[in-house]
């Protein structure tokens, strides 16, 4: 029996698959930035580009779309300094690790997945492998660096618990305790943000609407007439959390606003009790103004030296292959390959 000790490290990903949104901020980024200041954890932040072609990407846009999410990254705290920020397809460990993943995750395992079920609705037959796929990918990109806790937001829950049983089976398999079993760390007011217009809905980067969600390239003006227009209940703000049971928009609203201003739903509700949306939505409209509008300007800042962007991700690239080639090395080991 091989025992590790697991240094605490962190790991989490995003897809370059459109513009980021406020979801991506309050459930990932932000907290990104606040990890790398206070865990005193390692931590890797990965552009996932092999995830976002699970589904077709024009190539020029993904390239674009590649730089402007690192400039999100960058914009929203997290240093290169402090952090590992590299994209996923220049570490190829993370696809060597991911195929011998696909051999130990069950297929029973990958169609439980919600994630696929809700994407691909009706049309699962004509979705590409790599998408049904795409958690055990994730798995190796968690643990090719032996990660221990992944910062997310509550719709990854699933994929990080598929990760542990991966990381079980294969201890199991080969009677090693290589592989940590990773705990998600969801954590703050707005763990799921929701659709401006449907409070039942994820907010998403790839919903057809454009009114809801708040883009981190949105001006002013647009962030505003977002929050203005969203959809709420007649009804004014209750004076206790409770009452917010059975009103989804208002609770999202509130969420918001606890997670931009760092305060909990409670205090919220505690500051806004019996206001009306016509006097609360212009309050939050000017709190989300006032922590997203520096956030777009740096972004767009950052975007005029696409060379630096790149320099970047090479850098935190070539950081990542010295932790992850040879946890590959030794997984191969493990498996039994000729070295
Ligand atoms: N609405 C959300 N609320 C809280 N957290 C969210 N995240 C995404 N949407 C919300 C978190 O952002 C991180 C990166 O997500 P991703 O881009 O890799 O994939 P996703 O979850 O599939 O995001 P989208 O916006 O819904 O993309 P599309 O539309 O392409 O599927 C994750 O930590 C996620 O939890």
């Amino acid at each position: 029996m091989t025992e590790v000790v697991h240094t605490p490290r962190v790991f989490s990903g995003i897809q370059p698959s459109g513009g980021l949104t406020l979801g991506n901020y309050l459930g990932a980024l932000k907290r990104f930035a606040e990890m790398q200041d206070t865990g005193g954890m390692q931590t890797i932040y990965c552009m996932v580009d092999l995830h976002a072609i699970t589904v077709w990407q024009d190539p020029d846009k993904l390239a674009h779309a590649t730089r402007e999410l690192c400039a999100g990254f960058l914009a929203s705290g997290v240093e290169p300094e402090k952090s590992i920020l590299f994209n996923q397809s220049q570490v190829a460990e993370h696809a060597q690790l991911a195929w011998i993943f696909n051999c130990v995750a069950r297929m029973g395992w990958m169609k439980r997945m919600t994630q696929f079920k809700d994407k691909t609705g009706k049309n699962a037959e004509n979705a590409s492998l790599g998408l049904f796929a795409y958690p055990a990918l994730m798995a190796a990109d968690i643990l090719i660096y032996h990660a221990t806790h992944v910062p997310v937001g509550e719709d990854q829950k699933q994929h990080v618990e598929l990760t542990r049983d991966i990381a079980i089976k294969f201890n199991n398999d080969y009677g090693v305790d290589f592989f940590p079993v990773t705990e998600p760390v969801i954590e703050g007011a707005a763990t799921r943000v929701m659709s401006l217009r449907d409070g039942s809905k994820k907010m998403s980067k790839s919903d057809p609407s454009d009114m809801s969600r708040i883009n981190l390239t949105d001006d002013a003006d647009a962030i505003s007439k977002k929050i203005r227009k969203a959809k709420t209940d007649p009804d004014p703000l209750p004076d206790s959390i409770e009452g917010l049971e059975g009103r989804p928009e208002a609770r999202n609203l509130v969420n918001i606003y606890a997670a931009l201003a760092d305060l909990t739903p409670e205090q919220v509700i505690a500051e806004h009790a019996g206001q009306q949306f016509g006097t609360f939505k212009p309050s939050l409209a000017d709190l989300a103004v006032a922590k997203l509008e520096p956030i777009s300007t740096e972004m767009s800042r950052l975007m005029q030296d696409p060379a630096e962007i790149d320099m970047i991700l090479r850098r935190g690239a070539m950081r990542a292959r010295e932790i992850a080639a040879p946890i590959l090395e030794r997984t191969y080991e493990i498996v039994g390959m000729v070295r």
